[in-house]
Parts: structure tokens; sequence; C-alpha cells
């Protein structure tokens, strides 16, 4: 009896295996389509991970799920895309919860100046403090990928080399990053990365504080030929679905996008650690000269100083409003150590 159902067994995956190998593609039509909206062109490392993970979805469910990706800002655009996923204009939005920091207050945390050395680590920190916290600002949305990028870089049109070469500088931050730059003596501008470009070519600002991929990525090492070499913070990226959206899903469905939502913190920060930030870096200097400025030791101590103040205001700011924020960051500086070993 057992012997006749194995071999059965075997013949059913025989037959699979045949049929897969002679038409490997299409061989029933997607029942679920799910369209995911980006607001940064395709050839970004966020971007990358949106492909990536609509390709794994698809394989893992066997072409059950097809996913239609929206790049560049063609469904949603950087301010409007949680709005839009809870409205439908797409099943799922890759926005970043730093470049609202009044909507996502403790997921701001993680844009604290805390140390974090690279976005493995600290993408790695979100995605657990969020599923240990559950923060509130997520009701109504299934997290279905979390990660962040390096710790953002002063990058400047003129040689930023101490305070008073940055006294005063306009400045782009994302949203949780105006702060910093403030406690630097800069004059910050909040703004979301696609308006960055535009913006250094008409002088709105001198330079931009984030992540060094971008220097490649969107062209900025055309105009921006200096790097300070002084780690910030990071900026929190959520991609999120609609909970009802979410909750009509079938079970082998979700089980999937559960087990994706665990890879994509590692998958992403790897990426971008590992590949994306020194390429980008690599390419600048050959075909930008762009040039990575030194701080003085008792220049980046003075640096430190003036930002360590930060995390204490942030958890008064935040206590006020209700929020376990102190507990937060408690946390935070665990998850942050723990996963510092590689
Ligand atoms: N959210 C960004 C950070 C950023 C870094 N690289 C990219 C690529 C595509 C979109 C955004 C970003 C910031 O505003 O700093």
């Amino acid at each position: 009896m057992n012997r006749r159902k194995s071999n059965s067994g075997l013949f059913v995956a025989l037959a699979a295996g045949l049929i897969g190998f002679s038409a490997p593609m299409a061989v029933h039509a997607a029942e679920i389509t799910l369209t995911y909206a980006f607001f940064a062109p395709a050839r970004t490392f966020p971007a990358r991970q949106m492909t990536h993970w609509a390709e794994q979805l698809a394989k893992r469910t066997n072409g059950k799920v097809d996913v239609k990706t929206f790049p560049g800002g063609t469904l949603l655009g950087a301010k409007e895309m949680y709005d839009g996923v809870a409205k439908g204009v797409a099943n799922i939005g890759l926005g970043s919860p730093s470049y609202d920091p009044g909507r996502f207050p403790l997921t701001s945390g993680v844009a604290l100046p805390v140390g974090f050395t690279n976005a493995t680590q600290a993408s790695r920190t979100l995605w657990a403090l969020t599923k240990e916290f559950k923060p509130k600002e997520y009701d109504g949305f299934k997290v279905i990928a979390m990660f962040t990028t390096e710790p953002g870089f002063i990058q400047t049109k003129t040689a930023v080399r101490n305070a008073a070469d940055l006294a005063g500088m306009k400045l782009r931050a994302a949203g949780t990053g105006v702060p910093v730059l403030k406690a630097l003596g800069a004059a910050p501008i909040g703004m979301p990365m696609p308006e960055v470009p535009q913006a250094v070519q008409t002088g709105v600002i001198n330079g931009t504080m984030t992540s060094r991929e971008v220097l490649q990525d969107f062209k900025l090492a055309e105009s921006l030929k200096f790097v300070t070499d002084y780690p910030t913070v990071v900026v929190a990226f959520a991609a999120v679905m609609d909970q009802k959206k979410w909750d009509k899903l079938p079970a082998d469905v979700k089980k999937v996008i559960e087990e994706l939502a665990e890879e994509m913190p590692g998958w992403t920060g790897n990426y971008h650690d590992n590949e994306n930030v020194g390429a980008a870096m690599a390419w600048a200097a050959k075909e930008h000269k762009l040039q990575v400025v030194s701080l003085a030791a008792d220049e980046r101590a003075r640096w430190d100083g003036k930002l360590k103040p930060m995390e204490a205001e942030w958890v008064t700011e935040m206590s006020a409003k209700g929020l376990p924020a102190a507990a937060y960051l408690k946390r935070m500086h665990e998850l942050r150590d723990q996963f510092a070993k590689r």
C-alpha cells in the first residue's frame, strides 16, 4: 500500500518535472495580480529590492501571483505613496517613512545618530523593532518589507572640512535628517530624493546628506565633487499593502510574503552595502574626480558632541505624544549591538 503510494508519487513528480522541463514558463496564468509602486527610478537600490521581491513572489507561488511594478513615480510619488495605497491606487507602495516623521514618529527613531555602521545592521534593527513594537503609525497597513540606507554622508559642491565650511550651507536631507544638519550648523531643507538633481542644478541647494550611491544612481557626482567622511543617520523605507487587500489574500500567498519580509532587510542591506555604494564611489572617483574629505579628530569629536543631545530630545518629544520612546531607543541600542556582529 505504502509502496504503491510512493510509486505513484514518484510518477507525479516525474511527470511534473517533464512538463516543467518542456514548458517552464506560463504553465497557468496568474490568479492574482498585484500592483507595486515606488517613487524613484528602476536603477536605484530600493527599486531593485522591489524587482527582486516581485520575482521571488512569482517564483515561490509557482506563478500564482503576478506583480506589476511601477518605479519612477509613474503610479505614485514620494509624498502620496501611503495615502495612495490606502485609497487603492496601488496595492503595494514603497515609500520612505523618514520623509514624514510626523506621520511615522516611532520609526523616526532609527534615523537618530546612534552609530549604525551599515545598512544591513540598521535594516535588521528596524525590522526587529517594528515586529516588537507594532507601531500604531502602520495601522491599516500590512508592512511587507523594511530596510534602510547606509548612514548618510554630506555630499557637496564645495569641500566641507569643518563646522565653518558647513555654517549656513543650504543642504537637503530626508525629513528625519533635517535636525541633524541643523545641529551641525547647516541650513537644511527637507525634500524627496528625486527632486535633488534639479535643486542642485538650479542652486537651491549646495548638496545633500544621504547614502553615497546617489552620486551615481542620480548622477549627482557631475556636480557634487566632495563627500565628507562622517557617517550620520540612515533613511528608512517601508513597503506596505492595504490591510483589507492583505486580509483577502490566500493563506499560501500570505505565507510566502511573510517569509520574504524576513529576508528583505538582509537582502537589501547586503546589496546596498556590498555592491551598490562601493561601485558608485569608484565610478564617481574615476569619472568625476570625487574627493573624500576627512575630518580632523578634534573636529569629529565636536560634531559628535553636537549630535549627542538628539537621542534624549527625541525621547522627551515622543514620550509627550504618549509613545514608548525610551523603550524603543533602549531596544534599538541592543539590536544595533547584536547586529553589529555579522
Ligand atoms: N530616501 C532617500 C534615500 C535614498 C537613498 N537612495 C535612494 C534611492 C532612491 C530613493 C531614495 C533614496 C533620501 O531621501 O535620502
